[in-house]
Parts: C-alpha cells; sequence; structure tokens
C-alpha cells in the first residue's frame, strides 16, 4: 500500500546578530579602546525523523519553520546569544526536493538532515583593532541565514494490511501497537480512510502495519468502504485478519439465552473468516493466497477466545497463522508482532505498480 503525501514547506535559518561598535569607558582609562563584542549565530533548521508520524499533514497547516536569529554582540566584547536551531520531526519515509531535485531521504529512525543553515554572527569592532587601525569605526553585520522553499513527500508502503468487518478491532490494535492513534469507537465504519502505524518491535526491528476500513460482504463490488481499500491492500507484503464474534447476532442471542453451542460458536467464526476471505478472493486470487495471520481480536472476552480454541484447527490446516489477541489487556500482543514481523521478511515484495 503506498499513500502519497506532499507538501510545500518554506525553511527559513536565523540570521546571524550583528557585530558591536562600542568603546570601552573606565573612569581611569583616558583612552578607552574598541570593545565591541560579536553577534550570535543564527540557528538552522533540521529535518529529524520521528518513528511516531505517517503524515506530512501537520505542515500543510503549518508551512513556515523559521529558527530564531542571533542576538547583536553587546558592549564589553560580550558576544550575543545563538539562535536556536528549529528542529522539525518529520515522518521517515520524507523525501525532500528542492527544485524538483531530491535533496534528502530522511530514511532511518535516527536521520537528521540540515535544510538551512544559519547564518554567522558579525564581527564586532574589537575583533578589528589591528596596530595600523587601533580604534576601527565599524562592525560587521550578521549574515543572513539561508532560506529555501522544499517540497516534502512521503510515500509509505505498509507492511501489514489489517482486514476485518467493521468494529473488529483493527484501529484499537493499531493503536495498541504503534504511536498513532487512530479514531476507536463501538459502532462500524469508524474509519474511513486508511491511515498507517510504524510499529517498532525492537531496536533493528519495525515495519509498518496500515488499518482499513471494515469491509463488509459485496465490498469486491463496491459495496460499503472497502473497495477502494483493496487495491491498496495489494501492495501490502503480508495481511492480519481480526475475527471477532462477540458482536455476531445469533451468537448473542444464544449467550443471552444461555444456550451457545460450540457448533454454533465454530460456524459463526469460520462464517466471519470466510466472509472476507470471499471477498479478498474475489477481488484477487494472489492477495488471497498470500500467508496471512488470522487473529481473534478482544480475547479479553470469554467468546472470542472459546471461539479460537474452536477453530484453530481448522484454519491452521489451511495455512494460516492463527492467534488470539486483547488489545485492551495486552494478551498476544508481543507474539502478533513476532509473527508479522516473520511474515513480512519471509515475504518477496509483491509487484510495485504504480498506484
Ligand atoms: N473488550 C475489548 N474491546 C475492544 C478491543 N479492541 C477493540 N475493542 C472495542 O471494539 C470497538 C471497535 O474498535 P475499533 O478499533 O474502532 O474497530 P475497527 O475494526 O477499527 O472498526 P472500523 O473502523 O469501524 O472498521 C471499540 O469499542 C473498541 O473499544 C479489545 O481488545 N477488547
Ligand atoms: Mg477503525
Amino acid at each position: 500500500m503506498k499513500f502519497i503525501d506532499e507538501t510545500r514547506v518554506i525553511a527559513t535559518a536565523g540570521s546571524g546578530g550583528n557585530g558591536a561598535i562600542s568603546w570601552r569607558r573606565e573612569a581611569h582609562v583616558p583612552m578607552g579602546g574598541p570593545d565591541g563584542g560579536d553577534g550570535g549565530n543564527g540557528g538552522a533548521v533540521v529535518f529529524q525523523a520521528d518513528t511516531g508520524l505517517n503524515t506530512l499533514i501537520d505542515f500543510s497547516f503549518n508551512p513556515l519553520i523559521k529558527a530564531e536569529n542571533g542576538q547583536p554582540g553587546g558592549p564589553s566584547g560580550q558576544t550575543g546569544r545563538s539562535g536556536k536551531d528549529a528542529v522539525v520531526s518529520v515522518p521517515i519515509g520524507t523525501q525532500v526536493f528542492y527544485k524538483d531535485k531530491l535533496v534528502a531521504d530522511i530514511a532511518s529512525p535516527d536521520a537528521r538532515w540540515i535544510a538551512a543553515k544559519g547564518g554567522r554572527g558579525g564581527k564586532g569592532n574589537a575583533f578589528f583593532k589591528s596596530a595600523t587601525n587601533r580604534a576601527p569605526r565599524f562592525a560587521q553585520s550578521g549574515q543572513e541565514g539561508e532560506s529555501f522553499e522544499f517540497t516534502l513527500v512521503l510515500k509509505s508502503v505498509a507492511d501489514v494490511g489489517l482486514v476485518g468487518f467493521p468494529n473488529a478491532g483493527k484501529s484499537t490494535y493499531v493503536a495498541r501497537v504503534s504511536a498513532a492513534s487512530p479514531k476507536v469507537a463501538d459502532y462500524p465504519f469508524t474509519t474511513i480512510k486508511p491511515s498507517l502505524g510504524v510499529v517498532v518491535v525492537d531496536d533493528s526491528r519495525r515495519f509498518v502495519v496500515a488499518d482499513i476500513p471494515g469491509l463488509i460482504p459485496g465490498a469486491h463490488e463496491g459495496k460499503g468502504l472497502g473497495i477502494q481499500f483493496l487495491k491498496h491492500i495489494e501492495r501490502t507484503k503480508t495481511l492480519m485478519q481480526l475475527i471477532d464474534v462477540s458482536s455476531n447476532e445469533s451468537v448473542m442471542t444464544a449467550e443471552a439465552n444461555g444456550e451457545l453451542e460450540d457448533d454454533l460458536l465454530r460456524q459463526a467464526a469460520l462464517e466471519q473468516f470466510e466472509k472476507i476471505d470471499y471477498e479478498l478472493r474475489a477481488f484477487s486470487e494472489e492477495v488471497s493466497k498470500r500467508p496471512r495471520l488470522v487473529a481473534f481480536s478482544k480475547c479479553d472476552l470469554p467468546l472470542n477466545q472459546r471461539a479460537l480454541q474452536l477453530c484453530r484447527e481448522q484454519l491452521e490446516t489451511q495455512g494460516h497463522g492463527v492467534i488470539g489477541l486483547s488489545s485492551a489487556t495486552g494478551l498476544g500482543i508481543a507474539e502478533s508482532l513476532e509473527s508479522l514481523y516473520n511474515l513480512v521478511n519471509s515475504e518477496p515484495s509483491p509487484p510495485q505498480h504504480s498506484s
């Protein structure tokens, strides 16, 4: 899945402070010499990778980035304070273009790039004192900070796509495992467009997960919100399918009457699996054949835990990894990350069609 985000920013570094012209004035020194201090340097604009970000949206509201100017020099040889750098967080994968040329690629979690250099502070008149000019009446002006208009482009490719019925707990999972904070609510179609989260398993292992709007039967024909996002799923390396039977109507009714048989529960869960599987197959045979992790979500609820036990074997014989997890309690979360990381890294990348 590729999301393209593009935005323009103007990065302006701080100017250097002017050097000072000043003379020593002390009661007992009749001819005070020059003592004007240097101006401080201007702050730089620095782009820094941030694993918690996955869009450039903030820049569309705030395209002007300005670092602080250096302070002018003072009397008695005082150097002006340097301006603070403007350190701006950008998502990993951000590419920086200047006049259509790629000038930086913020690709790793610790990447830092100086986008605009601050101006040097000017020298004060004390600096220019020499044998031939003992009383220079001039000082240097601070240099202007650099200023550029850049285009930032973010192309994120998601490694894992989350699929499942609306309300299955996809966004809650993304919120649990990444720094992203998608909207979560107890009604269907809370998520209306995909969003990404960067999952940091540990220092050296990361992957990107995509939260996708819920799929419903008929999605491949355009029902619900699904179809346009099924297209994106084609680009992910692997899928995690979330199953949640706790809001299935016949299950709930039987449960309320105290007559929930194993068969009914198993059937309801497998049916949910099949319905999504059918949509995937109808959309693309190739996508449906990719190894998939089937996760029974909300396993803090006994109902889902029981459904997991009842269906595990059958789903495993179909070649899928099967786990139970709860984004509410953390149960099975670490295991899911290990499995997904392994799936992502064992799979050849899908073909890179342009989107
Ligand atoms: N008990 C329990 N509830 C959960 C868990 N995960 C999610 N929920 C609840 O399930 C409801 C739906 O969660 P979402 O994460 O919004 O579901 P979704 O799959 O993203 O839904 P859509 O965006 O509508 O497709 C919310 O009320 C969540 O609080 C869990 O692990 N345990
Ligand atoms: Mg959602």
